[in-house]
C-alpha cells in the first residue's frame, strides 16, 4: 500500500496546476469588498487566507474536504475494535483529501509510533521547568525546542530547491505530530503525577492509544475512544481562527514547522480561543460550588449566568467568531455521552446539559453576542473530568495535540504551493476616516 507521503506527492501536482491557472486567469478579480467595520472589528469575515482542507459554514459548522463530522464518522477508519475516528485517519484525509484504508491508517500509526520518543534534551528541558508554569507555556517551549532537529531548517540552510520544501516540511510535520503525545504526557506527569512510571511509546499502539497510556489512563478504553474522537474533530477549523492563522503567518516566513506551531499554541492559550476549554470547567465547578449540587435547577443556573454577565465576564463555551448555530463538534461530543449511561449519570455532564438548556436564552436576552449557541469547549472538558482527568488547566494541551493536524497539514501545502510571505496592509485611524468620508 502507498504511504501518506507517496499519496501526498501524487495529489500535489493537480493543486499546483489549479493555483497556477487561477493566478494566470483571474488574479485581478475581486473576492469581496472590505468594510470599515471589518478593519476595526478583528478582520471578521475578510476572505483572505488560502486554506484547502476545511471550510467553516456559519450554520452547518465545519466540513473537512466537504464532509461533515457525521460523514467523517461514517468513512474514516477507527482503531481496531473501536468506533471513533482515529486522528491518523483524519490526518491522512486532511493532507490528501482521500479517505485512507484501515491498513494505511494502521501503517501511519506505526510510523508515528516509531518517531514518537522524545529526545533526551527535551525531557531535561521540560523536567527543569517549575510545575507552577502553565502547561500550555511548557508545551509551546517543548515544541519550539524540538526544532533542534528540523529537517526543513537543515534543507533550507543547505540550499534545497523551493519546489522540494514541502517534503522536508512534511518530515517535520510528521515527527512533531508523533512527539506531541510524549511531550504532552511528560508535562502532565511532571505537574500532576509521578513521572518515573511513565511507559515508553508502544510501537503497536495508535497515537492516542499511546497518549492515553503515557498519561496513565491506558486502561480506560472509553476515555481513549473519547480522546480519539476529540483529537480527530478538533484537528482543523479552517484557516482564520487565531491558532491556525498564526501558524500560517509564521510558516510563511519559512520559519520551520516546529516554530510555526509553537507560535500557534500561544494563540490557542488565550481565553477567548482554546483556553476556553479550561475556563468552562472552572466556571461550571464554581457554579456547582456556589449554588450547591442539590440546588441546581434551570432557575439557579439562569441566575448564575446573569451574575457572570453582569460582572462583565464572558460565558465560556458560548459564542463564536463564525458559527451562528450549535457547534457540530459540541453535538458529536454530546452524542458520545448519550450512548453511555455512566456519562449520562455524571453530575458534571448533567450540569453542562442543563446549562445548555438555559444559556442560549439568557445570552439572547443579554443581546450582545451574535451567537448564543455553544461552541465545542462547552462540552469537551466535562467528559475528561468524569473519567478522572480532572486537572483542567491541562485541557488546552489536549486541544494543542489535536490542532497540529490541521495547522501542520497547511504548512506542508503552503510550501507545496509555493505561497509567499504574508503581508497584509495596515491603516491608521486617519487613513480609515479619509477613505470612509470620501467613499
Ligand atoms: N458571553 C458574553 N458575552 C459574549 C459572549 C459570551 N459567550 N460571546 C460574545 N460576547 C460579546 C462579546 O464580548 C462582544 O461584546 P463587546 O461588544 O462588549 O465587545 C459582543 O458579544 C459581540 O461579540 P461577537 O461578535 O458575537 O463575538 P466575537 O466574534 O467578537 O467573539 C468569541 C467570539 C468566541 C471570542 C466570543 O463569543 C467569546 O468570548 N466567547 C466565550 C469564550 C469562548 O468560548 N471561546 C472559545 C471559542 C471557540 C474556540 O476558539 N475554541
Amino acid at each position: 500500500t502507498k504511504s501518506l507521503k507517496q499519496t501526498l506527492g501524487e495529489v500535489i501536482p493537480a493543486k499546483q496546476a489549479q493555483l497556477k491557472k487561477l493566478k494566470a486567469e483571474h488574479a485581478s478579480k475581486p473576492v469581496q469588498q472590505t468594510t470599515v467595520e471589518q478593519v476595526i472589528g478583528g478582520m471578521r469575515g475578510i476572505r483572505s487566507i488560502l486554506w484547502d482542507a476545511s471550510v467553516l459554514d456559519p450554520n452547518e459548522g465545519i466540513r473537512f474536504h466537504g464532509l461533515s463530522i457525521p460523514e467523517c464518522q461514517d468513512v474514516l477508519p477507527p482503531a481496531p475494535g473501536g468506533k471513533e475516528i482515529l486522528p491518523e485517519s483524519m490526518l491522512w484525509f486532511l493532507m490528501t483529501g482521500q479517505v485512507p484504508t484501515a491498513d494505511q491508517t494502521r501503517e501511519l500509526s506505526r510510523e508515528l509510533a516509531e518517531r514518537g520518543e522524545l529526545p533526551k534534551y527535551i525531557e531535561q528541558l521540560i523536567d527543569s521547568l517549575p510545575p507552577t508554569l502553565h502547561p500550555m507555556t511548557q508545551l509551546g517551549m517543548g515544541v519550539a525546542a524540538l526544532n533542534h532537529e528540523s529537517a526543513f531548517q537543515k534543507a533550507y540552510e543547505s540550499g534545497v530547491k523551493k519546489t522540494e520544501y514541502w517534503a522536508y516540511a512534511y518530515e517535520d510535520a510528521l515527527t512533531l505530530i508523533a512527539r506531541l503525545p510524549s511531550l504532552s504526557a511528560r508535562i502532565y506527569r511532571n505537574i500532576y503525577r509521578d513521572r518515573s512510571s511513565t511507559p515508553a511509546v508502544d510501537k503497536n499502539l495508535d497515537l492516542v492509544g499511546n497518549y492515553a497510556n503515557m498519561l496513565g489512563f491506558g486502561d480506560n478504553k472509553d476515555l481513549t475512544e473519547y480522546l480519539r474522537l476529540y483529537i480527530a474533530i478538533h484537528g482543523d477549523h479552517e484557516g482564520g481562527n487565531a491558532s491556525a492563522h498564526t501558524s500560517h503567518l509564521v510558516g510563511s516566513t519559512l520559519s520551520d514547522p516546529y516554530l510555526s506551531y509553537a507560535a500557534a499554541l500561544y494563540a490557542l492559550a488565550g481565553p477567548l480561543h482554546g483556553l476556553a476549554n479550561q475556563e468552562v470547567l472552572r466556571w461550571q465547578l464554581a457554579m456547582q460550588d456556589e449554588i450547591g449540587a442539590e440546588n441546581i435547577t434551570h432557575d439557579t443556573i439562569r441566575e448564575f449566568l446573569w451574575r457572570t454577565l453582569k460582572s462583565g465576564q464572558v460565558v465560556p463555551g458560548y459564542g463564536h467568531g463564525v458559527l451562528r448555530k450549535s457547534d457540530p463538534r459540541f453535538i458529536a461530543l454530546q452524542q458520545f455521552c448519550d450512548t453511555r449511561p455512566d456519562l449520562l449519570a455524571s453530575p458534571t455532564i448533567q450540569l453542562v446539559k442543563k446549562t445548555f438548556e438555559v444559556a442560549p436564552d439568557v445570552l439572547t436576552e443579554h443581546g450582545k453576542t451574535k451567537n448564543p449557541w455553544p461552541n465545542v469547549d462547552a462540552a469537551s472538558g466535562c467528559v475528561l473530568y468524569h473519567y478522572g482527568l480532572r486537572e483542567f488547566k491541562y485541557y488546552t494541551v489536549i486541544f494543542g495535540v489535536s490542532r497540529a493536524l490541521g495547522c501542520l497539514t497547511q504548512i506542508v501545502w503552503a510550501r507545496a504551493l509555493g505561497l509567499p510571505i504574508e503581508r497584509p496592509k495596515s491603516l491608521s485611524l486617519n487613513d480609515i476616516e479619509k477613505i470612509a468620508t470620501s467613499a
